[in-house]
């Protein structure tokens, strides 16, 4: 009797997981993974870094140097989005951290700054009780949950380097995604979900791309604005992207087995790309954002992922 319900809880088991499987590989017309497309990024080098002339380039964008992505990947078009995030939580039966601790980081007009709020989560990233699409990003989701859900997939956040490289999509000198003016319009076309003038009716206190309109105030629905070179979409703004690097300081003037000094070792990680939310320079492709590793999530932080197959 306990054999064969041993047997039973065994067969059960294994078409959980098989179904575990399938749903999180779901395979669909071309490369998809959690419902959501990859492009491939073809090996090659890049100079990383600050380009000549930018006047608000920080000194950890610099030395610009040249960086060889040795062996080409594939990188989710768009960011992560609330609906495949979801499928994620339940397959998994994972619960992220705003949700573990009910609480998230938002803006607060008033007092100019970003505070933690009770009732904000990855499911109600802006305000307490108030969800969003599930074509928009997800965000309110720590470095942990990022990684989590890239390793679910079969990946792993992009490295900083791949996700520049990516980002620039071969073209060198280049400030923004879209060229190096700073109006985000092309042929009167916006080109990035940055903050805008939709954005300064309800943040008055937010700086924005001046007398830009691209007519969101916060998040956009992901692959609303033209893709760069690689196929990929909003690699400005919308969300900032978590990458899988530590960050230090001076991170770029130390090998990864020098010790930096006392003042700069810190538990952070790298964010990339810039937001709907705040500083347009933040847009700049050699910009480097930090936040914390643990116990951080914020309303304009969310992610994308690295798979690493063979093109073929
Ligand atoms: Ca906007
Ligand atoms: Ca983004």
């Amino acid at each position: 009797m306990y054999y064969q319900y041993s047997n039973k809880i065994f067969l059960i088991s294994i078409i959980l997981i098989i179904s575990l499987v399938i749903s999180c590989h779901e395979k669909e017309e071309g490369f998809f993974v959690g419902g959501l497309e990859y492009s491939f990024i073809p090996q090659g080098e890049f100079l990383m870094g600050c380009i000549p002339g930018d006047s608000l380039c920080w000194k950890e964008e610099l030395p610009r140097r040249k960086v060889q992505i040795k062996e080409g990947f594939w990188i989710t078009s768009t960011e992560i989005t609330v609906g495949s995030f979801r499928k994620f939580t339940e397959n998994f039966n994972y619960t992220p951290e705003s949700q573990l601790k009910n609480k998230g980081r938002i803006f607060q007009n008033e007092i100019n700054d970003w505070v933690w709020t009770s009732g904000v989560t990855w499911k109600n990233p802006l305000m307490p009780g108030l969800t969003v699409p599930d074509n928009y990003p997800v965000a309110q989701v720590s470095w942990k949950d990022a990684q989590k859900y890239c390793e679910c997939m079969g990946g792993r956040l992009p490295t900083e380097a791949e996700w520049e490289y990516a980002a620039r999509a071969g073209l060198e000198n280049q400030l923004f995604t879209w060229g190096n003016k700073w109006i985000p319009v092309i042929d009167g076309v916006p080109q990035t979900n940055g903050p805008d003038i939709t954005t300064k009716a309800i943040y008055s206190k937010m700086s924005i791309f001046n007398d830009y309109i691209d007519h969101y105030a916060t998040y956009s629905p992901v692959g609303s604005f033209p893709p760069n070179g690689y196929n990929l979409y909003d690699m400005s703004g919308n969300v900032w992207e978590w990458c899988y690097d530590d960050f230090y300081y001076s991170r770029y003037n130390y090998s990864i087995d020098t010790n930096p000094p006392d003042s700069l070792k810190r538990k952070s990680k790298i964010v990339r790309g810039g937001t709907w939310a705040y500083s347009p320079e933040q847009h700049r492709l050699s910009e480097r954002g930090v936040f914390e590793s643990e116990n951080f999530w914020t309303a304009s932080l969310g992610f994308r992922c690295v798979i690493k197959k063979s093109k073929n």
